[in-house]
């Protein structure tokens, strides 16, 4: 018996993981059109992490964290969100990060090690990739409050991980957003592993979301590979904060499927039998089962996603590997308005070697 049992935190799914419908859709979720729509970025994030890894392994790219089983939470946070609400994304958020425009050439230069990925050409207000962990909620809790005290209906999104919970930031940015009533999101991307560590050796905690209850922050818990389920609840989160309803928080269930980054092996501390059987929840083969059945696409049309998505891809990677690098010495220019006698020396060294390499 844990001892806050009787905590109620509800759950909602509206697709079982063999395509079934369990709830009734809103008018926007009933619309075959913005199904096919989440189906298409949700492909589109998945041709687009592969290929990454590909590069990654083929060194044209540096270290990546890959997003796969994890599609469904951008994809409906996406399609929630205004285009003028701000997002505070982590490593593994490309979902709704190409929901919001953010092209995918930026990103593999971001992951390419150049910073000019993050000066982003869409949603330029979007935070850039937060690598540390849960850093990004104390920022998303500061950029709420000015949007509170400038009166603007916009809401602020923050997506941190579940090991991203245990941190104290997090706590601090809860009890603020409490205290303040402010205008944010919490979403979780509950993905089982904060790399090794599994979930319940992370948290004491029966539910994750029940994390926002000190803080007096509504909070639910969401089938985290269930697209319709994932947008029907943020879109109502998201448009109570917008009205003045303050702070929720939702624990989003996913998993996990593919390696912590580029730089892990998870074989060494999970079984693939265990990732195998996780592939039954796929968020995308559910949907694609949903919109078979129901007649809203056909295979052929299927097919075509498929090909626009490779395409698409192919035609992204050009850019990036075609994008001049900058010169070394670029690392010290973009800190500062004006550079640290320290950090000059070593900027005016850079050059000196540069210069006999030459
Ligand atoms: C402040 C800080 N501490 C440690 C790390 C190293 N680190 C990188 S990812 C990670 C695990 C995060 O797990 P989770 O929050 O569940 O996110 P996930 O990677 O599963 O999406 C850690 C500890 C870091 N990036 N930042
Ligand atoms: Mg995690």
């Amino acid at each position: 018996m844990g001892v806050y049992d009787n905590l109620n935190i509800p759950y909602s799914q509206y697709l079982d993981h063999h395509g079934q419908l369990h709830e009734t859709c809103s008018d926007y979720t009933s619309d075959a059109k913005n199904l096919i729509n989440f189906y298409k970025i949700m492909l589109r994030t998945r041709v687009f992490d592969q290929k990454a890894i590909n590069l990654q392994r083929t060194g044209k790219l540096g270290t990546y964290a890959s997003s796969l089983g994890q599609e469904a939470i951008g994809v409906a946070l996406g399609a929630a969100m205004h285009a003028n609400d701000v997002l505070a994304p982590t490593y593994r958020d490309y979902a709704v990060q190409l929901s919001r425009g953010i092209k995918m050439s930026d990103l593999l230069l971001y992951w390419g090690g150049d910073e000019r990925g993050m000066d982003y050409e869409f949603s330029r207000e979007d935070l850039p990739i937060c690598v540390p962990i849960a850093t990004h909620t104390c920022h998303a809790v500061g950029i709420a409050y000015a949007m509170k005290l400038r009166k603007q209906p916009r809401v602020m999104v923050c997506i941190i991980g579940d090991g991203a919970t245990s941190k104290g930031d997090f706590y601090e940015a809860l009890n603020a957003a409490g205290v303040w009533q402010l205008p944010v999101i919490f979403i979780i991307n509950n993905n089982q592993w904060a790399i090794s560590l599994p979930r319940d050796k992370q948290s004491a905690t029966k539910t994750l979301a029940q994390k926002a209850v000190a803080a007096e922050i509504y909070a639910e818990q969401v089938d985290g590979n269930d697209v319709i389920a994932c947008y029907e609840r943020m879109h109502e989160f998201i448009e109570r904060a917008r009205t003045g309803g303050g702070p929720c928080l939702l624990e989003a269930i996913s998993y996990r499927l593919s390696d912590h980054t580029t730089a892990d092996d998870a074989q060494r501390y999970r079984s693939p039998a265990d990732v195998e059987a996780q592939w039954q929840f796929d968020p995308i083969s559910r949907l694609k089962t949903y919109l078979l059945e129901n007649q809203f696409i056909d295979a052929e049309a299927l097919d075509a996603l498929q090909k626009q998505a490779e395409q698409e891809v192919e035609e992204q990677v050009k850019i990036y590997l075609n994008t001049a690098t900058q010169p070394p010495e670029a690392m010290f220019d973009y800190l500062y308005e004006t550079l640290p006698e320290a950090l000059q020396s070593q900027r005016d060294e850079v050059m000196r070697k540069g210069k006999k390499h030459e």
